[in-house]
């Protein structure tokens, strides 16, 4: 099983901070898509379950040629599982969403449920396919306003946090620091971050048999430590800049990451150990009850 480290954490982190099965999660899996993608199959809400029974359900079958071209059992250099699940040296029983369920070809079945798209898309692996989110936050004195490094992202233009995929074998915390240098410039050691999520992420990219799940480590900085600190936007970024938290701009954040910035909030509302006033604390409260 190919698990990114400190995998044991996920059940308290994932129960209490972005519960996937509440109302509303697995929205964009279902709404949005990649230009690359055919159109999704309609899936109403009733009908998202695989225990409920959909008869007619046949959604299109997409996996991208750069997912073919990075066959690893082909391409020395490549991400991507081979194409024939078969041949998947072990497919995967479990992720941070619990154990996994499979269809009758063997592959396995998106824990949220239904998506309208069959195959891989754009994800390499079959099942989860690992990402690692580095949440960094500062209050500009200027403003008040807590603010977010974030990156444009080149493929759609969305705002994010500067995550990427965890690499075959790597730590979390060293993808972590990773991502977060390639794609803003900014150097931190995220081994001492703390951990907001790990679980399922309702990523456009997702499919019936491939889906995106993260860990999500946030470092809150003084003023004065963010400040000295130079950002340069990456290959994978359009832009990077320190992204005021204003309502609209936390509901517009790509994939799941409007929920991963709410749970950052609300850990800064509530705990010491960031190093926020209780003035800071009682305006991060009432910035909350607005989103
Ligand atoms: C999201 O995709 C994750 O939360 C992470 O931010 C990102 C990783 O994918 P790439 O940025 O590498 O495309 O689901």
């Amino acid at each position: 099983m190919d698990f990114p480290a400190e995998a044991d954490f996920f059940g308290k982190v994932h129960m209490t901070a972005v519960n996937p099965e509440a109302r509303g999660w697995h929205i964009k899996a279902r709404t949005e898509r990649p230009p690359e993608y055919p159109a999704r199959f309609p899936v109403p809400d009733d009908l998202v379950l695989w225990e409920t029974v959909f008869p007619g359900y046949t959604p299109p079958y997409y996996v991208s040629p750069v997912v073919l071209k990075n066959d690893c059992t082909k391409n020395p250099a490549g991400w991507a599982d081979p194409e024939d699940i078969k041949e998947v040296r072990e497919t995967p029983r479990e992720s941070f969403s619990g154990a996994l369920k499979c269809d009758e070809a063997g592959r396995p079945k998106n824990p949220v449920g239904r998506t309208g798209i069959a195959g891989r898309g754009l994800l390499g692996k079959w099942g989860p396919n690992y990402a690692a989110d580095p949440i960094i936050t500062r209050i500009n004195r200027v403003t008040g306003d807590v603010e977010m490094l974030a990156i444009k992202r080149q493929d759609n233009g969305q705002w994010a946090i500067p995550g990427g995929m965890v690499d075959k074998g790597e730590e979390v915390s060293k993808t972590l620091a990773r991502e977060l240098q390639e794609e803003t410039g900014v150097v931190l050691d995220m081994a001492e971050g703390h951990v907001i999520y790990r679980g399922y992420v309702d990523d456009p990219r997702n499919t019936d048999h491939a889906w995106m799940e993260t860990t999500a480590k946030h470092v809150h900085l003084s003023g004065e430590t963010a400040a000295r600190m130079n950002l340069r936007a990456g290959s994978d970024a359009r832009a990077v800049r320190w992204l005021p938290l204003v309502p609209e701009t936390v509901r517009n954040l790509y994939a799941s990451h409007c929920a991963l910035v709410k749970a950052t909030l609300g850990e800064m509302a509530g705990q010491e150990h960031t190093g926020l006033s209780e003035n800071d604390r009682e305006k991060i409260r009432a910035f909350l009850d607005l989103l």
